[in-house]
């Protein structure tokens, strides 16, 4: 039998700042990576950025970066916030990868040989200022869902997906297979919006921009995003390269997480993609909920998000991880507030874990000189159901993490802190130090072996306080195949030490937190003053100097952007009875439609140069802000034949 296990978050857009949304997604994965792995599984985890598209062009553009330097800066950033979670990742797979970007072009290369990609026409409608194509049902009261303005229909060529082709293949996955989407609520809703009324056939490809992987049969065009997306589960494995041990070792995937807004992209693309590809389904995408604030997902573009790394600054990576692990939306949206973190970091880490850890370790200190005692005389009434349920805990664990219920094996783990603290209180140590040593001795045994179960199973969860805890308590993390009550743990040396969690003052916090976060939420960072450059005053010169320059009015006849270049815009400008060619570096600020038929200034006596292989005789002035923001061309205010002069 296969010992692995394979486990996916999404890719994270490289767009903006990550949020306590986005954290839920990959703690709770790397809770199950953790897990497993202290079961004895080979783990690969995989997490990653998904690079390419207009979404992220634009993002680059607005903070005026180049998008190699923005996507670079928005990776660190996700690697920084993963690491103050402790995310266990063991690969970060980059959709700008070459070994992805490879393995995206093969697998179109392979669906287009196949006939499964064919050319069309794409029809929809076109938000023009987005450059972006909308269903009737994406619209928000018919405009645009991202800026608000009006959409046309338009149509352009475009390169086709045949998902209808697989209609059956996917009616039966999505309805048959009870394992392969759950909840089973995600299943109904996906299988009765989606599967059910048909699957069309999908544009895989977009020609209005160039940030993204080119068809290898149609350079013209890249692809669709989503395409270049999900190929990283495979591609971050070696799939099609020329070592696919990775592949071979640890595919199919066990688990994928995604949120519920994507769930659609992974049971129906991703599925009949690999179906198309003869590559065995993933056994289960696992699709949770959102985390909402006043009832609205939080979101980077609502700018309602909650920075994780103030909060793991101030109170520790593990109760971030805590709150989104016992209280993040598995299945279902649940509402997030600075006052719910607050609340359970005093009730639940605070008050049951802390108390306990002090109450024991404490006690131990005055009692035995800080020397675990060797149990002595038993109580069956008040020992036997403690025990029964440190021994039973684990098994409940395993089979919760079995199906990935993080909640409930955290739940089990808290009880079991409770318990302890009842029969603290049932007991009454602190009557047995006066009366009964023996029996004390073994309510504290019996306590520190509680604590040495619950730090060996928090491990997965909470691994920092687990670290933390073991050193309390004197121990180093036992075996966990074995996490079993035993009577013969004692003579350690406990340390009490510093408190495991501090209280906080609710209100306080939350005034602190919402003032803080809402500063921390920055967007991602503008260039440095120093990128930007400052235009130096330039040397006078003479009228003379001046008269050498030949500007003249020249009329746009045509434009198109220069092949295999982002920036680049190929004019033919009419100069009175001679036409020309001129280069111009402004595709990043004015599309061709935005420029043919206008009049323009042009230096006409610039030697010629050859840029992208394409030779431009001549320079269309145009006018740009100190942050080169905002371009426009410099035209004439009234119309005037072309070749007039400009002096
Ligand atoms: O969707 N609550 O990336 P992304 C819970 N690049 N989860 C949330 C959330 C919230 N408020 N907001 C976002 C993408 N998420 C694509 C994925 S995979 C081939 C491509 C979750 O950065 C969201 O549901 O927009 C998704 O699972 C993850 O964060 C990444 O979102």
């Amino acid at each position: 039998m296969k010992n692995t296990y394979f486990i996916t978050t999404p890719i994270y857009y490289a767009s903006g700042n990550l949020h306590m949304g986005h954290c839920y997604t990959t703690v709770f994965a790397d809770a199950c990576a953790r897990y497993n792995r202290l079961l004895g599984k080979d783990v690969f985890f995989l997490t990653g950025s998904d690079e390419h598209g207009l979404k992220i062009q634009r993002a680059a553009e607005n903070n005026g970066m180049k998008v190699e330097d923005f996507v670079q800066n928005r990776v660190d950033h996700f690697k920084d916030v993963w690491k103050a979670l402790d995310i266990s990742y063991d690969k970060f797979i980059r959709t700008s990868d070459p070994e992805h970007v490879a393995c995206v072009q093969k697998i179109l290369q392979q669906l287009y040989d196949q006939g499964d990609i064919y050319k069309d026409y794409y029809k929809g409608l076109y938000c023009v200022p987005c450059e972006t194509y909308f269903t009737e049902s994406q619209l928000v009261d018919g405009k645009c869902p991202d800026c608000g303005r009006p959409v046309e229909e338009a149509s352009e060529e475009g390169y086709f997906f045949k998902l209808s082709k697989y209609q059956k293949f996917i009616d039966k996955l999505i309805k048959d297979d009870n394992n392969f989407l759950v909840p089973e609520s995600r299943k109904n809703e996906i299988y009765k919006n989606f599967v059910k009324p048909g699957v069309s056939d999908l544009c895989i490809s977009r020609s209005t921009f160039s940030w993204g992987v080119p068809l290898p049969f149609d350079k013209k065009h890249v692809a669709y995003v989503w395409i270049d997306a999900l190929v990283n589960y495979i591609s971050a494995l070696g799939y099609g390269s020329n070592d696919d041990s990775l592949f071979r070792k640890y595919w199919p995937s066990d688990v994928q997480v995604v949120g519920r807004d994507i769930a659609r992209f992974h049971t129906i693309i991703w599925p009949i993609l690999l179906k198309a590809l003869n590559i065995p389904m993933p056994k289960q995408i696992h699709s949770h909920g959102f985390l909402t604030q006043k009832g609205d997902k939080i979101s980077k573009s609502k700018g309602n998000g909650f920075d994780p790394i103030t909060l793991s600054n101030r109170y520790g990576g593990d109760t971030v991880r805590y709150w989104l692990l016992k209280d993040g939306p598995i299945f279902n949206d649940v509402p997030y507030s600075s006052e719910l973190f607050v609340k359970t970091i005093n009730s639940d880490l605070c008050n049951d874990l802390g108390n306990l850890t002090s109450r024991t370790t404490a006690m131990i200190a005055q009692n035995f000189t800080n020397v675990v005692p060797e149990p002595k005389t038993v109580v069956p009434s008040q020992d036997d159901e403690f025990i029964a349920m440190m021994n039973g805990v684990k098994a409940k664990c395993d089979d919760a993490m079995k199906d990935q219920r993080v909640d409930k094996a955290i739940e089990y783990i808290f009880d079991l802190v409770r318990y302890a603290n009842k029969y603290i209180d049932m007991t009454t140590p602190w009557s047995l130090a006066k009366t009964d040593k023996d029996r004390l001795a073994t309510v504290l045994y019996n306590l520190h072996q509680c604590l040495s179960i619950v730090a060996t199973l928090l491990q997965a969860f909470l691994p920092q306080t687990a670290d933390k805890l073991c050193a309390k308590l004197g121990i180093s993390k036992s075996d966990f195949s074995n996490v079993k009550y035993s009577r013969d743990d004692y003579g350690m040396v406990v340390d009490k030490g510093e408190p495991l969690f501090v209280r906080y003052d609710v209100q306080k916090e939350v005034a602190l937190l919402d003032g803080e976060i809402k500063e921390a939420v920055a967007p991602a960072p503008k260039p440095t003053k120093e990128k930007v450059k400052e235009k130096e005053p330039k040397q006078m010169i003479t009228i003379d100097d001046f008269d050498k320059i030949d500007l003249r009015v020249g009329k746009v006849l045509a434009s198109e952007p220069v092949e295999n270049s982002d920036k680049l815009l190929k004019n033919t400008v009419q100069i009175g009875n001679e036409t020309r060619t001129i280069v111009s570096g402004i595709a990043k600020y004015l599309k061709p439609c935005d420029i043919i038929g206008k009049n323009v200034i042009v230096v006409c006596n610039l030697k010629p140069i050859k840029l992208r292989g394409v030779e431009s005789c001549g320079m269309i002035i145009c006018a740009v802000d100190e942050t080169c923001d905002k371009l426009t061309l410099v035209t004439t205010a009234d119309d005037i034949p072309s070749g007039s002069g400009v002096n």
